[in-house]
């Protein structure tokens, strides 16, 4: 399997997210990302290559453009707003809620920083948009290579995407990469294409781009919302909406969790799928379902992402695997390649 990488993503450097009343250290690092690189080299799984050119159209076929604007000019207003700002990142402290316009886009930077964003986790940096581009293109260019006929493809990319909405960062989510690909396949051709998102934490913002559509769904298992991030969507009753209704499938699972009852979810999402009968799936892989992981609460174990690698590949579609979460970064290069090399070995 090709992975199409780019080492821009490190430009994207977090110090701190604010964390019940206190600013601690990003758990959304580069490094993450070199230890993926790394076990994928050492495990040969297959050539690592640099994204093809896309202009911004393609991104903007799922995003706002007053967004995409936004973000590519936010670290300088952010400076602007006092030269010492260099040295800090950008985090938002206002949000408009209920009752709140959000039509009006305010002067002030500090308004839109929160007009954009749903929480103080999310710190935008010099490099933020420049290393969220090119992941989109990651995403992009692997979705063309299954195109152009390879069985699988993994867009190596951070920051992860599946919280951002087509105009709002989260979750340590800019650009949704996953939503992209999908859009992408469905430009070229592909009448109908399955998301199905294996990150610990609901991929509200892929949700809410496909909600209404009949041409793309949207399956995810994760934490229950009612106990875990991002817990305003996620919900087992959220089935779509409009044309879309019945093209959304939420698999919540009790925080404590193991591979026994998440390996069931799976059988019964991909169950789902099969029944939409995809041209293509596009796979949000979060690890941080590792019983290591420092931020949320499933119990997997390394061995058991070879198993799912393995279920993925039955379902016989040409699928694009899109890097999301999962920091406990010493064994996040070992899960995420598990389940590459679980797919390729059951795909043969
Ligand atoms: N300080 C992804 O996995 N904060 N995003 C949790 C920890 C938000 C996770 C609290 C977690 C977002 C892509
Ligand atoms: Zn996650």
């Amino acid at each position: 399997m090709r992975t199409i990488y780019n080492d821009s993503h490190a430009l994207h450097h977090g110090k701190v997210e604010m964390f019940r009343g206190e600013l601690v250290p990003c758990f959304e690092v580069p490094a993450r990302v070199d230890h993926v690189l790394r076990a994928l080299k050492a495990r040969g799984l297959g050539a690592i290559e640099a994204p093809d050119a896309f202009d911004d159209a393609a991104i903007a076929r799922v995003h706002a453009q007053r967004y995409l604007d936004f973000l590519a000019g936010a670290w300088d207003e952010w400076v602007a707003l006092d030269p010492a700002n260099a040295t800090r990142d950008a985090l938002p402290s206002y949000w408009p809620v209920r009752t709140f316009r959000s039509d009006v886009l305010p002067a002030s930077f500090p308004a839109r920083m929160g007009l954009f964003s749903y929480d103080a986790g999310t710190p935008l940096t010099a490099g933020t948009w420049t290393a969220a581009r090119a992941g989109a293109r990651c995403a992009l260019t692997a979705a063309a290579r299954v195109l152009q006929g390879d069985r699988a493809a993994f867009a190596l990319t951070r920051p992860p995407g599946h919280h951002a909405g087509a105009d709002f960062f989260g979750g340590y989510c800019f650009l949704n990469n996953a939503a992209i690909a999908a859009q992408s396949l469905r430009d070229a051709g592909v009448e109908r294409v399955a998301v199905l998102d294996i990150d610990y934490h609901h991929g509200n913002g892929t949700q809410a781009i496909f909600y209404e559509r009949a041409d793309v769904q949207f399956t995810s298992l994760h934490g229950d919302p009612h106990t875990e991030y991002p817990y305003y969507l996620g919900y087992a009753d959220e089935r779509g909406a409009g044309a879309g209704l019945g093209c959304n499938h939420n698999l919540p699972l009790a925080r404590g969790s193991g591979f026994g009852l998440w390996r069931e979810a799976l059988s019964t999402a991909l169950r789902g799928i099969a029944a939409f009968q995809p041209g293509a799936l596009v796979v949000s892989l979060g690890l941080d379902t590792f019983a290591g992981d420092p931020i949320a609460g499933f119990t997997l174990a390394t061995p058991d992402y070879l198993r799912i690698g393995e279920d993925l590949a039955r379902a016989g579609l040409p699928t694009v695997f899109v890097f999301e979460g999962g920091y406990a970064v010493a064994e996040v290069g070992a899960n995420a390649v598990n389940v590459l090399d679980g797919f390729m070995q059951q795909a043969g």
